[in-house]
């Protein structure tokens, strides 16, 4: 790893623009806020904008009402993209022309080295953590508020340190923070714990769903998106559920199927036997991983669910 390009880079430069993938989540959060206060400690001008608001449930976090989705002017000295893989995934255009040098801080496996200055390392299980290991390595005294970032960071994108990424140096790098005063408990309330009255309502209405196909192998859940207003939900509150749908023993593939009067979205799950990256891919604006993936059908439910059912049954053999 090579910090010392990173910190001429920061030395070299006055005004920064720091930005992050479309969808923001607590990685891309806890990244930014945590780049904002070193750059601010060292005197800089710098600005946070992403395409997207921050999700409600981050908004406890020390300075989030910096990381704004109102388009700045610019220009800037320079341009700081964090856990993005390229460009196109900011979800804006022009980052090319915003900056003179483009800064890429990342964990993607997929990462293009698009930036002037690239820092890679897909073996972090976090953007968060590798931002914590330059703050360690420059030295710097993170504060409390600071660590609840950086820990936001590594708690979500390791699934509240549940995915395979989870390992000691992530652990040892948490117990870090939590000595640096980050609140662990108070951070997991409220990012997987403060449901609201009518978001639980409309969990218990999808769990009401739950049905098992092809002999135990499959297991389904629905949600009309009419269901989300007419209990005063938010689209949010269905979120994490299709996890839900692989957890039964014997079952090799699980979905969540959201849809409207013509239009028919699956969350696919896998618990590994079969690649339903693979499957979504066939189907229009389909993709994601081997173990989780989505795709939308251009079918009322009534049609679009069976013809799911079929594909899955064949694919499990
Ligand atoms: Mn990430």
């Amino acid at each position: 790893m090579i910090w010392s390009e990173l910190t001429s880079v920061i030395a070299d430069n006055r005004s920064f623009l720091i930005s992050s993938h479309t969808s923001i989540d607590g990685d891309c959060a806890g990244s930014e806020l945590a780049m904002l206060w070193h750059l601010k400690s060292l005197g800089k001008n710098v600005t946070v904008y992403n395409h997207d608001a921050l999700p409600p449930k981050f908004a406890f976090l020390k300075n989030a009402g910096e990381l704004t989705d109102i388009r700045p002017q610019g220009p800037f000295d320079a341009l700081m993209v964090l856990d993005c893989s390229n460009t196109q995934r900011l979800g804006w255009e022009g980052a090319e022309n915003i900056a003179r040098t483009i800064i890429n801080i990342d964990h993607h496996r997929d990462n293009i080295n698009f930036g002037n200055v690239n820092i890679v390392r897909s073996t972090a299980s976090a953007t968060g953590q590798i931002i914590y290991d330059y703050l360690s390595h420059v030295k710097a005294d993170i504060p409390a508020e600071v660590a609840d970032a950086l820990y936001t960071a590594i708690l979500t994108d390791t699934g509240g340190f549940r995915f395979s990424n989870t390992n000691g140096s992530v652990l040892a790098v948490c117990s870090d923070l939590c000595e640096r005063g980050a609140d662990c408990s108070g951070i997991y309330e409220k990012v997987y714990a403060s449901f609201s009255p009518n978001g639980l309502m409309l969990q218990s209405r999808i769990w009401s769903t739950l049905a098992f196909h092809n002999n135990g192998t499959i297991c389904t859940m629905e949600m009309p998106y009419s269901l989300i207003d007419e209990l005063g939900a938010t689209g949010g509150d269905s979120e994490g559920m299709s996890d839900f749908t692989i957890m039964a023993t014997g079952v090799e593939i699980g979905m969540l199927i959201k849809y409207g009067p013509e239009q028919t979205h699956f969350s696919l799950r896998s618990n590994g036997r079969v690649d339903v990256g693979k499957i979504a891919k066939k189907i229009e604006g389909g993709g994601g991983h081997g173990s989780a993936a989505g795709c939308t059908m251009s079918l009322p439910f009534a049609q679009a669910k069976p013809l799911m059912l079929e594909i899955l049954s064949r694919e499990l053999g």
